[in-house]
């Protein structure tokens, strides 16, 4: 009795999954940056930024290969739009500005081989349409600019 329910509502259940698997996609607006050395300087760092946007709240993905082992440093929003002029990259960007800097406490942390992988979210209200095109930046433990990517 039992094993023919199951075998009966075994494909219902493999329905149910992918159609919550495709709206989930949908739903999630989703900007991607390449990292690669930060304009004018020779740094290693490289991988990318994944960054996602849901109800105020910015889900932020890294995987970053070539940086100082076992460090951490920071991994920012910035207002410019370009990766090719430093002078033109800009501080952070955030809203709201009442409760202060957010990216403050955004940060990548590394393993012994310098690759760094992990998430992070801030609060925030800027979303998908506001944050495309700007240039998502990596600082080394000392706060350098090391690494830059446009989120696409
Ligand atoms: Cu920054």
């Amino acid at each position: 009795m039992f094993s023919s329910i199951a075998k009966k509502s075994l494909p219902l259940l493999a329905t149910a999954l992918v159609v919550a698997t495709v709206s989930a996609q949908a739903n999630a607006a989703e900007l991607k940056a390449k990292i690669g050395a930060y304009p004018g300087t020779k740094a290693t760092v490289t991988g990318k930024v994944d960054v996602s946007f849901k109800h105020g709240q910015t889900l932020l993905k890294y995987h970053l290969m070539g940086l100082p082992p076992v460090a951490n440093g920071g991994l920012h929003i910035h207002v410019g739009k370009t990766c090719d002029d430093a002078s033109k990259v800009g501080g952070h960007y955030f809203s709201p500005t009442t409760a202060g800097d957010y990216w403050k406490s955004g940060e990548w942390s590394s393993d012994t081989k310098g690759d760094a992988k992990g998430s992070f979210t801030v609060l925030s209200d800027l979303g998908y349409k506001d944050n495309k095109g700007h240039a998502l930046v990596i600082h080394g433990p000392d706060g350098a600019r090391i690494g830059c990517g446009i989120l696409k």
